[in-house]
């Protein structure tokens, strides 16, 4: 079997014309593309450095406000998807500045969005009546279809990573928004609350999951870096992966969210880690350290707040030149359900 199409002819060609206006067309002619033999992305390896993308965040923040932009982004766009507002052919990366003193409005929709701190300290983002205050490296998720507002009242820019799966909702044709109708919510429980209730090893006695992502909604990053630290003296490092964890929703044991699996990873200063592929697209960020990652032929060296995408099937290997932190998402919680992830350790 080759896989190219059979050879064409002026008559096959004719017939194939002939079909069109039928809105009908030959599968033969198409079927090696539809069907490869292993994942053909679109989507490229890239890189932002944050030292160059931050004065452009700065730039936005003189030129709109949070209220009139209701987010102030600056979406991060795979270069092989220009004008598709996507980082993968499913996530969606962006960077949200608030400033002193702004607040984003309240609204909600059915897309998740995920935040990954970078800098700053101190502003909240509120989820259906709860505040939570961001350092760097906390991971925080807006669940679907919850209110959801962000303000700064600290005195310093706040920065975080955006992940939403806006592209995927959009290919399901799933989409809902609705704004709200006031700019911050009324508070309706004490900050920290869910972090307490559901994040401590224990659960209220008689609750019950009522939603598909994780009641806690603030994976403080205090608490995982220590986590890491701990298990680092006992754990048996993986040739890939270093010390890599996933984040759970505490009340199934599954990913935190239903659309786009977290993941936090240590690797030790030396670390050189051995090929590495998945199905999952992949969008990275160091929190702490320095390496670089190789995919494909090609090198990324990263450092604190630097983003990079890894593509679905693309050979990586990291490497660490200081001990270092790298969180992560994709889709592969949407894969697994559906029986469609696979990984491949070793050189492609
Ligand atoms: O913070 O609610 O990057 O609605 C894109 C869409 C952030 C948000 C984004 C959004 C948000």
């Amino acid at each position: 079997m080759d896989d190219t199409p059979p050879k064409r002819s002026a008559e096959r060609t004719a017939f194939y014309d002939e079909l069109a206006p039928h809105h009908m067309a030959p599968l033969w002619e198409v079927l090696h593309a539809l069907l490869t033999r292993e994942p053909q992305t679109p989507c490229v390896a890239a890189i932002w450095h944050y030292d160059e993308v931050r004065p452009y965040l700065m730039r936005s923040g003189a030129l709109i406000t949070a209220k009139e932009a209701e987010r102030r982004v600056l979406i991060l766009e795979n270069p092989a998807l220009k004008g598709k507002a996507a980082v993968t052919h499913t996530l969606y990366a962006g960077l949200q500045l608030i400033l002193p003193g702004e607040v984003a409005p309240a609204h909600r929709h059915s897309q998740s969005a995920l935040r990954f701190v970078l800098e700053g300290e101190g502003a909240y983002t509120a989820v259906d009546g709860e505040r939570t205050y961001m350092s760097p490296g906390d991971f925080i998720i807006t669940p679907s279809w919850t209110w959801h507002d962000h303000g700064n009242d600290s005195d310093k820019p706040m920065v975080w990573l955006d992940g939403l799966d806006i592209p995927l909702v959009s290919f399901l044709d799933a989409g809902f928004m609705e704004p709200g109708n006031a700019e911050t919510q009324m508070a309706a429980r004490a900050a920290g609350d869910s972090l307490a209730r559901y994040g401590s090893g224990l659960l209220p006695v008689d609750w019950q999951p009522t939603g598909r992502t994780s009641p806690v909604f603030n994976y403080p990053y205090a608490r995982t870096r220590e986590a890491l630290e701990q298990m680092k003296r006992s754990q048996e490092w993986d040739p890939c992966h270093g010390l890599k964890v996933r984040y759970v929703n505490p009340a199934t044991g599954d990913y935190a969210m239903p659309t786009m699996a977290t993941f936090m990873q240590l690797l030790p200063a030396g670390f050189a880690g051995a090929p590495y592929r998945a199905t999952d697209g992949t969008v990275y960020v160091c929190i702490e350290g320095r390496g670089e990652t190789r995919i494909g032929d090609q090198r990324f060296a990263w450092g604190p707040r630097d983003v990079f995408v890894v593509p679905s099937w693309a050979s990586h290997a990291h490497r660490a030149a200081a001990d270092s932190v790298l969180f992560s998402f994709s889709d592969r919680v949407v894969q697994e359900k559906l029986g469609l992830w696979r990984e491949a350790r070793g050189a492609a």
